[in-house]
């Protein structure tokens, strides 16, 4: 079965009976004038379609005489087909989506009202999310308060943590376009290594990478980071401005997407091609800790105690080469968590309370060192699966141990 459909059974079974849910492929942003923002469809919606395109607006219905689903698309605009293109047909909506329901976007508003009525519904679900009190209102959540006016006795509640929930748990697809995620920033990342050199600029590092996106028909997962010398100590550097010096290291942390699922990369090279004896021992610490976590993650265990795995390896490791003075000042060389979800969403959904590691789940391991006193920053960052005991590391294939750095960049030595 399409996974789209098994997806939104899914939703609709976790859904009250005499209810509806109304959720939204999102709308194209104004930027100025004519032009608008790229489109970036919203990653719940496009989970339970498949379908990528903005304006379009999915109707899930649960009443007493069974479960329905509708899907509206845009009319046909023959003057906008001239300029922009297609937009999708029915046929093919229904094909990649599995609604067999298909409808026009002029016909929704009517629909929708006749639905409310005519099924006594008690409760409409929407779906959003915010950040913060003041933040931006998401479109789930602005038709939400507009229906709850015009509806009072309809109660409006939030689908977000359920779809969520079904998100964490990748399917063999899902984990298969993460693979291939991965390997496109493999391949890009190898072409911007083989032309790094002392004197060029970190945004000349980034564009190396993206010129391979480019050819393989992908995107950034998010801002790359080319953070070469101390810049490395600023997490999410993206300015990426520096000239690259010889003897300093970069951190390059990166992904591209295949079909919107997401890589997340980091790794740490001498520019020179050759690390000092003290980068090599930055280097190996944090290996040294990934290494721990890939061994200690297992069902069960929560995204905090994988980073308790890092810090007791630093509290021994960074005293010992005095990076620290005492295991208490370990948060002034490391101040980020050591995992996160990853999948449509770099940063994936998956951080609910009380929320422990289930096979399926992906996340990213990724321990870094940062000494601003020592202008030394590294981070090695690789993607992996959850299984029934352990993990499957899902980036093997990325240059990581100091040996294979260093004869790879010696290729391409002048
Ligand atoms: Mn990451």
């Amino acid at each position: 079965m399409n996974r789209a459909v098994e997806r939104r059974l899914d939703v609709l079974k976790s859904m009250e009976m005499g209810s509806i849910a109304v959720l939204f492929s999102g709308d194209l942003i104004k930027r100025s004038a004519d032009s608008t923002y790229p489109f970036s469809v919203n990653r719940n919606f496009f989970y339970l379609t498949g379908l990528d395109e903005d304006s379009l607006i999915l109707v899930l219905l649960k009443t007493q005489s069974g479960l329905k689903e509708f899907l509206f698309i845009k009319d046909d605009n023959p003057l906008m087909e001239k300029w922009v293109g297609k937009s999708i047909k029915s046929e093919e909506a229904r094909t990649i989506s599995g609604i067999t329901q298909v409808l026009s976007l002029s016909a929704y508003e009517s629909t929708l009202a006749r639905t409310i009525d005519r099924n006594d519904l008690i409760h409409l679900y929407v779906d959003t999310e915010r950040d913060s009190l003041n933040g931006r209102m998401m479109e789930g959540e602005a038709f939400g308060r507009k229906i709850h006016k015009l509806y009072p006795g309809l109660k409006v509640s939030n689908l977000n943590h359920r779809i969520n929930e079904l998100r964490c748990i990748k399917t063999p697809e899902e984990i298969d376009a993460i693979k291939q995620a991965i390997e496109i920033t493999h391949k890009a990342l190898e072409n911007a290594l083989s032309k790094l050199k002392a004197g060029r600029k970190e945004y000349e590092v980034v564009a190396d990478f993206n010129h391979t996106l480019a050819l393989e028909n992908s995107d950034n997962a998010f801002d790359t980071i080319a953070a070469s010398g101390e810049n490395a100590c600023t997490l999410h550097y993206v300015s990426n401005q520096k000239t690259l010096v010889d003897g300093e290291l970069i951190l390059l942390d990166l992904g591209a997407t295949y079909h919107h699922y997401c890589a997340d990369i980091s790794r740490t090279f001498p520019i020179n091609g050759k690390f000092t004896d003290r980068q090599k021992t930055f280097y190996s610490i944090v290996l040294e800790a990934q290494q721990a976590v890939f061994k200690a993650i297992k069902p069960g265990l929560s995204l905090g105690e994988l980073n308790m795995v890092v810090k007791q390896i630093y509290a021994k490791s960074c005293v010992e080469a005095k990076i620290i003075e005492d295991a208490s000042k370990i948060d002034t060389v490391y101040y980020h968590g050591v995992s996160h979800f990853l999948g449509l969403d770099t940063h994936d959904v998956g951080h609910i309370e009380g929320l422990s590691l289930k096979p399926g789940m992906v996340i990213t391991v990724e321990p870094g060192l940062y000494s601003a006193i020592e202008g030394i920053g590294v981070r090695i960052e690789d993607d992996v699966l959850v299984t029934e005991n352990g993990c499957e590391i899902l980036s093997p294939q990325i240059l990581k141990s100091i040996e294979d750095i260093e004869n790879f960049m010696n290729q391409f030595k002048a």
